[in-house]
């Protein structure tokens, strides 16, 4: 099973980890589609599917093993469109089994050559950049569990046929125990007409972190470039990274990662204008945002390098000595998650720079669930969570803990850790803050935390399931489950409701979740500790529970009325 939650598995806790990365401002998605006019290349809908053998058997003869030629599906990173209602229930059965096992399209995959051309809409600017001679070279390393034949093959071409062979070491496949058929001896076969692929696989499940030190250990070259296994090259896009790193074997850097259509593969150039940088928030997660005005008024061009306060953490290219150095990834972290926070933290804090190059261009498939095992009964996420915490964060562990409810739960011993963060002399979380990541909201500047309780009678708490793609959302009620999570609020000094970048908002209707804006006006409310009333400043109205819990209503302030009475968990007087 799945553990994405927060807290102790409860499902009103439960957050969403996937989002689609173009993000422009603060929790405000823009679209691939209004990032730029898209080249239309509608009208080819109708064109019926090109059928192949199942994915798992290799058939020269299939087209996609062959470099498309231009009207083929999928080429130029074009959306390929399956009408399913057309399908014979046999190809239908195929194709929803694609998406049972792998969270995407598979179906429309298998039908697009694995050497695919991409679109050639790219920044004109990086065309004529220059780049160092004599760069180093690097080992592609790529962990998968169960990815798909043609997906991971996909990957796979795109490095070999679009990675200078001066500059390819080699192409390390990780097979993280998968147990699908294709993953043994066809790709073992497939994978030995190219001296540079070795294949490497687990002898148990050991999730992507342990698979990742594993690659390390064996590679030779002298930058390791990490990549998913569902990920396409663009042409030219190993040298804008190899050249950060000659000049600095402590800058780490990551390309710009485009999107590739979870449906229908499109591939959704992203414009050096729109690049964004990493951030997180006291959950833990990791997050997109725009480059911080400090940082864009030292840009002379967009297409310059920018520093990121973090990594998503699957495409990225490290100097091997300098992962090394640094202690490459905390070993004790299980399956998925957390190692992107703790490089990027390391990085910053023990001297090194985390920088995204936006003329060095990968796609991804980003999915909306993931679609293996994890592991049954431990909170995988949380318990690497918690490791980082202890070991990176200081004094500020306390507000992802807030966040968990305090149930931190068995980690394990972090000892080892610790003393590395000693010997390195790394900087405090602190410094980092202040330095690197001062746009980061810090509960401890709020005025009270917690959860937000009514005094009615049956009070219910505030409770909102926030997913950064929607827009907007109404506030709602829900009972109180002392768990932090959904229910978790902090008012800041500012008058704001919020919960990291999300801020309780009344315009006149029903009072909702916006991203924060930062000047006050409907996002302004007045909370008074003693009569425990929460007044919205521009309408001079108060937050009220409707008498059978089931909304939230806005009145006209009345201190007798228990209905408009809230009490925060916490309230730090001043
Ligand atoms: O047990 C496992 N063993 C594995 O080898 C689980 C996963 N994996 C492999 C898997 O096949 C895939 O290649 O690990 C890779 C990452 O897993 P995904 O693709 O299911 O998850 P993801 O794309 O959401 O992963 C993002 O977060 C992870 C946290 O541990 C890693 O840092 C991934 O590398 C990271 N992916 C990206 O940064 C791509 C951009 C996503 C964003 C934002
Ligand atoms: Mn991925």
């Amino acid at each position: 099973e799945n553990n994405l939650n927060v807290g102790n598995g409860d499902a009103d806790v439960a957050i969403k980890k996937k989002e689609i990365p173009i993000v422009q401002g603060f929790g405000e998605p823009l679209k691939p589609e209004e990032a730029e006019p898209k080249d239309g290349h509608a009208g080819e809908k109708d064109k019926p599917p090109v059928l192949v053998k199942p994915s798992f058997v290799f058939d020269s003869d299939s087209p996609i093993y062959k470099k498309g030629d231009s009207n083929q599906e999928g080429e130029a990173g074009k959306a390929v469109k399956v009408d399913k209602d057309k399908l014979s229930p046999e190809e239908k059965k195929k194709y929803d089994q694609g998406f049972t096992n792998n969270a995407f399209n598979q179906y429309a995959s298998d039908l697009i050559s694995i050497h695919r051309s991409l679109p050639s809409n790219v920044d004109e600017e990086c065309k004529s950049e220059k780049y160092q001679s004599d760069l180093p070279d690097t080992s592609v390393i790529v962990c998968f569990h169960n990815e798909a034949w043609s997906v991971l093959l996909r990957t796979v071409h795109s490095v070999i046929e679009r990675t200078p062979d001066s500059l390819l070491k080699e192409v390390i496949l990780v097979d993280d125990f998968s147990d699908m058929e294709h993953t043994k001896k066809p790709l073992d076969d497939y994978m030995s007409q190219f001296p540079k692929v070795r294949v490497l696989r687990m002898e148990k499940r050991e999730g992507l972190i342990r698979a990742r030190l594993r690659g390390a250990a064996i590679a030779k070259g002298s930058v390791l470039t990490y990549l998913d296994s569902h990920c396409e090259c663009m042409e030219g896009w190993i040298e804008p990274l190899l050249d950060r790193i000659k000049r600095d074997p402590t800058t780490v850097v990551c390309p710009v990662i485009d999107v590739i259509d979870d449906n229908t593969f499109e591939y959704h150039y992203s414009k050096a204008y729109f690049t964004n940088v990493g951030g997180f928030d006291w959950s833990l997660q990791f997050n997109w945002h725009a480059i911080p005005e400090r940082d864009r008024k030292n840009r002379k061009r967009a297409i310059d390098p920018v520093r990121s306060p973090t990594m998503a953490g699957g495409l990225f290219s490290i100097d091997r000595a300098y992962f090394e150095k640094l202690g490459t990834y905390d070993p004790g972290f299980d399956i998925w998650g957390g190692e992107n926070l703790e490089l990027s933290f390391k990085i910053w804090m023990c001297g090194g720079t985390l920088e995204i190059v936006p003329c060095s261009h990968v796609g991804h498939i980003f999915r909306k669930r993931s679609p293996y095992k994890w592991r049954t009964g431990v909170n995988v996420l949380k318990k690497n969570s918690v490791r980082l915490a202890e070991v990176w964060l200081d004094e500020y562990k306390e507000y992802y803990y807030e966040r968990i409810n305090n149930q931190i739960g068995d980690f394990g011993d972090v000892s080892l850790r610790k003393k590395l963060r000693e010997n390195l002399q790394c900087k405090s979380f602190k410094w980092y803050l202040d330095n690197i990541f001062p746009e980061l909201f810090v509960p401890g500047e709020s005025i009270a935390k917690g959860e937000v309780r009514n005094l009615g009678q049956g009070g219910k708490c505030l409770d909102a399931q926030i997913q950064r793609r929607q827009k907007t959302k109404s506030l709602s009620l829900y009972p109180c489950h002392g768990q932090g999570g959904n229910q978790y609020w902090m008012l800041s000094k500012d008058g704001e409701i919020r919960r990291d970048e999300s801020c309780v908002d009344y315009a006149g209707q029903d009072v909702m979740i916006f991203g924060c804006h930062g000047m006050k006006g409907n996002q302004e409310w007045k909370y008074d500790h003693q009569t425990g009333r929460l007044l919205h400043s521009v309408t001079n109205k108060c937050l009220e529970m409707s008498k059978d819990g089931a909304k939230l209503l806005m009145h006209v302030c009345d201190s007798s009325n228990k209905y408009q009475q809230w009490r925060f968990k916490e309230y730090n007087e001043e």
